[in-house]
C-alpha cells in the first residue's frame, strides 16, 4: 500500500474580536488570534491544527506570528513529501530540526491528527487511546476587570446552564484588592458556584503566602500559578488548605517530571500547545497521575480548533479530578464552525466525527484573514 504523503501546507493569521476585554495579569486581550495550518495529503485528506496564544508576548516566547514562522521557513518544508500516517515518526523527526516552540508543534500535529483521523475514519480521541468520557465540564474566566460585572456575568452564565465554576484573573493589582475581589464574587455565589483563581504568576513569594490563606478563608478552592518559580510553588506547597495549580512551570514532560519528583504542585494544568503536542500533553498528564497529582484541562484562549484537539486529548485521560475550562471560543464574538459546538448542561460534547471531528467555515476564516498573512508550501 502506498503510503499517504504531505503536500501542501497553508498557514494564516485570523483575528477575531472577544465579547469583552479580557483581564489578565500579564495584560489585556480585546481580541484573540488563531495561527491556522492546514495539511493536505496525496490521499485527498486534509487536516486543521491552530495555534494562539495570550495578550501577544506578555504570556510567553511564542506568539501566532512567531508559530506562522517556524511552520513556514522550517517545519512546513521538512514535512513535504513525508509519511502522513506516522504522526509520531514525523514529530519525532521535527523537534529534531526545531527546538521549543512548542506551540508551533501543537498546531502542526494537531492538522496531522485531524487528517489521519479522517483517514482511518475515527475521532482523534481515538488516536489516543480512547475516550473515557464524551462531555467535559467546562469553567469559566472572570477578567472583565470589575467586581460587578463579574457577578453579573457569573449569575448569566449560572442561569444558562453553561458554567458553575468560575475562575478569577488576578495578580495584577493590589493583593489585598484581589482579596476582597474574590471574597465578593464567592459571597454572591455561595454554594451555585465554585470559586477559584488565576494569579499568572504575578506574585512574590512572600506575597502569595500571606495571600493564599486570605484567599481560602473567602472560599476559594484552587489557586493557579500564583509565583513564577517551580522552586517558589514548591514552598508554598501543604501549607494551606487550598489547592495549588502548576501552569506557566508545565513546559512539556521534563517539567512535569521534575515538578513531580520534588512534590511541587497539587495539580497540573494541561495544555497541549504548553506541551508541545497532544502526544507531549499526554504524557504530561500520565506523569502527574502516576505520581499522584490531580489534573485539570487548560486552555490558552483557543478557538474552535485547539479547543477541540484539547477536548479529545482530555476526553482520553482517566483521571481529571478538576474538569477543564475549554471555553475559549466562546469569548470570541464569530462563529467559525458550520456547526456551533455544543455547551449545554456546564459542558462540552466532545465531536464524534472522524478527525477533530468539526468542519470550518472557510467564508468566515477568509473574511478576518489578516491581510498577507496566507502562506502555502509545497
Ligand atoms: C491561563 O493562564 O491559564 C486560561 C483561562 C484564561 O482566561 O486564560 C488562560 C490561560
Ligand atoms: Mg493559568
Amino acid at each position: 500500500m502506498t503510503q499517504p504523503t504531505i503536500e501542501r501546507i497553508e498557514t494564516r493569521l485570523v483575528d477575531l474580536p472577544t465579547i469583552r476585554p479580557h483581564k489578565l495579569s500579564v495584560g489585556t486581550m480585546h481580541g484573540q488570534t488563531l495561527m491556522l495550518v492546514t495539511i493536505y495529503c496525496s490521499d485527498g485528506n486534509v487536516g486543521t491544527g491552530e495555534g494562539t496564544t495570550i495578550a501577544g508576548m506578555a504570556y510567553g516566547p511564542e506568539s501566532p506570528e512567531s508559530m506562522k514562522l517556524a511552520i513556514d521557513a522550517y517545519l512546513g518544508p521538512a514535512m513535504i513529501g513525508k509519511d502522513a500516517s506516522r504522526v509520531q515518526a514525523l514529530m519525532v523527526h521535527l523537534s529534531k530540526l526545531v527546538k521549543v516552540n512548542h506551540f508551533a508543534k501543537s498546531a502542526v500535529e494537531t492538522a496531522l491528527l485531524d487528517a489521519h483521523g479522517r483517514r482511518l475514519g475515527v475521532p482523534v480521541s481515538e488516536l489516543l487511546g480512547g475516550r473515557c468520557r464524551d462531555r467535559l465540564p467546562v469553567a469559566w474566566t472572570l477578567a472583565s476587570g470589575s467586581t460587578e460585572k463579574d457577578i453579573a456575568e457569573a449569575e448569566k452564565m449560572l442561569e444558562l446552564r453553561r458554567h458553575k465554576t468560575f475562575k478569577l484573573k488576578i495578580g495584577a493589582r493590589d493583593p489585598r484588592v484581589d482579596i476582597g475581589h474574590v471574597a465578593r464574587i464567592k459571597k454572591a455565589l455561595g454554594d451555585r458556584g465554585a470559586v477559584r483563581v488565576d494569579v499568572n504568576m504575578a506574585w512574590s513569594e512572600t506575597q502569595a503566602a500571606w495571600a493564599i490563606p486570605a484567599l481560602a478563608d473567602a472560599g476559594c478552592e484552587l489557586v493557579e500559578q500564583p509565583v513564577n518559580s517551580a522552586a517558589a510553588l514548591k514552598r508554598l506547597m501543604r501549607r494551606f488548605p487550598v489547592a495549588l495549580m502548576a501552569d506557566e512551570v508545565l513546559q512539556g514532560p521534563q517539567s512535569a517530571f521534575d515538578i513531580a519528583k520534588n512534590e511541587g504542585a497539587d495539580v497540573f494544568a494541561i495544555k497541549i500547545e504548553q506541551s508541545g503536542g497532544l502526544f507531549a500533553a499526554q504524557r504530561v498528564a500520565a506523569i502527574a497521575d502516576a505520581a499522584g497529582i490531580e489534573l485539570y484541562g487548560g486552555t490558552m484562549l483557543e478557538g474552535a480548533v485547539g479547543t477541540i484537539a484539547s477536548a479529545h486529548l482530555f476526553a482520553s485521560i482517566p483521571n481529571l479530578q478538576w474538569g477543564t475550562e475549554l471555553f475559549g471560543p466562546l469569548l470570541i464574538t464569530e462563529e467559525i464552525l458550520v456547526k456551533p459546538l455544543d455547551y449545554s448542561d456546564f459542558e462540552l460534547t466532545v465531536p464524534d466525527g472522524p478527525g477533530l471531528g468539526i468542519e470550518l467555515d472557510k467564508d468566515r476564516i477568509k473574511r478576518f484573514t489578516r491581510d498577507g498573512s496566507e502562506k502555502v508550501t509545497q
